[in-house]
Formats: C-alpha cells, structure tokens, sequence
C-alpha cells in the first residue's frame, strides 16, 4: 500500500483516539468538580505505527487488504486507575455510554497471561465524522492499575530487547515480579477507603477555597476595599487554623455576602 493511502487509512483513528482521550479526561474532570474520587487517574492513546501494524499483520496471517477489519488494536486507549475495584467501575462506566458499543472483553486481571501480564481489555466500535461521512472503527482500550501498568511497561520493554528470546531467568525474576504487583495490588485495595477518605478531603478543600477565593475577587469591584480586606484576613485566619468545618461556614457566610451585594447590584 502507498504510504500517502496508509496515511488516509490512519488518520480517522487519531481523530478517534483524540476524541477519546477527552471524553475520558472530561469524566475525571466530572468527578473532580463535584469533589468526588475519580476512578480514572490517567488516560493515554496511540495510533499504531504503519511497521507495527504490518509486522502483526505477517505473524497473524492477515491480509494487508483487510487489516482495518482484522487488527483490532490500530487505535488503543490506555486507562489508569489507581485501585483493582476502580478497574470495574470503569468498565462499567464504558458499557453504559452510547458513544461507544461493545465487541468483546478480556479480563486478563481474573484469567492473567502466561506471561504474568494483568489488564482488562475491551474492543469497541467508536464512530467518528470525516468529510467522507460516519466512519465506524474499532478501538482497544486497557484499563489496568499503576502498578499493573508499571509492570506491562517493563516487560514490554524487555520483549522488544530480547525480541522472543528473553533469557529464563529474566523471565522468572518478572514472574515473579507480577505475583508482588498482585500482593501490592491487593494491599492497596484494604487500604483503599482511608486513601479515598484522604484525597475526598483534600479535593473538597480545594472547591471550597476556590470558591471563597473567587467571591473575594468578585467583592473587590462592588465592596469597599475596607470590608473586602476584613473579609480576607479573616479567611486567612481561618484557613490557617485548618479547620475544615469553620472553612465550610466561612464559605457559606461569603456566599451570603456576595449574593447581597449582586442583589443590591441589581436594583
Ligand atoms: P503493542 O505494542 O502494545 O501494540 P495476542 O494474539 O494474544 O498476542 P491480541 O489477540 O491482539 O494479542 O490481543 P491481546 O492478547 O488482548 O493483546 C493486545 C495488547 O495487549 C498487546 O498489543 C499489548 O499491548 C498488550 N499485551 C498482551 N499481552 C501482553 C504481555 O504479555 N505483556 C505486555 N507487556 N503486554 C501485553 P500488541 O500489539 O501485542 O503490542
């Protein structure tokens, strides 16, 4: 194939990984703005590479006519949770989106590879709109913890080294690396609700800091500078004693304050 047609065949499944990457982005985004846990920590995609694609197209006996149809993984989205229970969550949260329409799962966390390797996968049909119309492409996407992540990366690395000949004590030592990335996994996840807990907090303090920081600001242009000033130490005072509880009636007092001056504004 010319490479200028590989280039027109491809571009439809950046546009696609693109179009994923935020729409994934925006849930975290969602969970953040309410001061909610998101079960998304980090989202990546890629567009295989024209060699790649040949390369697994030779050692699965495809055809280069068919490739489109055959190799499911041309556009990969890789989602990272920091927990196994936020794996499922996500999975879930796909399924329900009528953007995106299931073909197949794998549930390589349940049943892992041979290899020790652990991820969930879907495949799924995402449309995308070219000036040739609605184009319907498939779309791998991975959802695996930190930790998971940490661990397909190097052995995906050493893969490509030793190119199928990875020596076997190499192999043993990742082996037996992947059952720590189990016990690791699994201790993370008793300690899962505190960690929640932590970051839950320290997210509610940031909306409502932003908030108060905001109702200042607006303050300056119809309060006297004295009174804004005064309301300014106070919030200092108050967010130095780093008492949540007097933060949050701090903010609802602003917010009081504010809504007199718009109202006062307004007639
Ligand atoms: P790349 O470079 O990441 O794109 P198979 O025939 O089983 O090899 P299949 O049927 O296409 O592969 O799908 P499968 O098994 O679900 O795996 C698809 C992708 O999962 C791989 O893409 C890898 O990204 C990842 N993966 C699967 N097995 C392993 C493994 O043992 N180690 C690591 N590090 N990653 C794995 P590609 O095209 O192989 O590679």
């Amino acid at each position: 194939m010319e490479i200028q047609l590989w280039r027109e065949t491809l571009e439809p499944y950046a546009l696609a990984v693109d179009e994923l990457i935020l729409k994934f982005e925006y849930i975290i985004d969602e969970y953040r703005h309410v001061g909610a846990y998101s079960p998304i920590e980090q989202v990546t995609g890629r567009v295989k590479t024209i060699a790649s694609i040949i390369e697994k197209s030779q050692k699965k006996g495809i055809s280069l006519e068919h490739f489109n149809e055959k190799i499911e993984d041309i556009a990969g989205i890789r989602i990272i949770c920091q927990f196994v229970e936020d794996i499922y969550k996500v999975v879930d949260i796909i399924r329900n989106r009528s953007d995106m329409r299931i073909k197949s799962e794998k549930d390589y966390i349940d049943q892992a590879k041979k290899s020790g390797y652990r991820s969930y996968h879907m495949i799924v049909y995402y449309d995308v709109e070219t000036l040739k119309g609605k184009k319907e492409l498939q779309v791998e996407i991975q959802i695996r913890t930190l930790a998971m992540n940490f661990w397909a990366t190097i052995e995906h690395s050493l893969q490509y080294k030793y190119n199928q000949n990875m020596p076997e004590h190499i192999r043993e030592r990742l082996s037996s690396a992947a059952e720590a990335v189990i016990i690791l996994d699994r201790e993370m996840s008793v300690v899962r609700d505190e960690i929640m807990d932590a970051q839950n907090t320290f997210t509610i303090k940031a909306n409502i800091v932003a908030d108060i920081l905001t109702n200042i600001q607006n303050l300056y242009k119809v309060a006297s500078k004295q009174e804004v000033i005064k309301i300014q130490d106070n919030f200092f005072r108050i967010y130095q004693d780093g008492d949540q509880d007097d933060l949050e009636k701090f903010s609802r007092e602003l917010d009081l304050i504010s809504q007199r001056y718009r109202a006062q504004s307004l007639h």
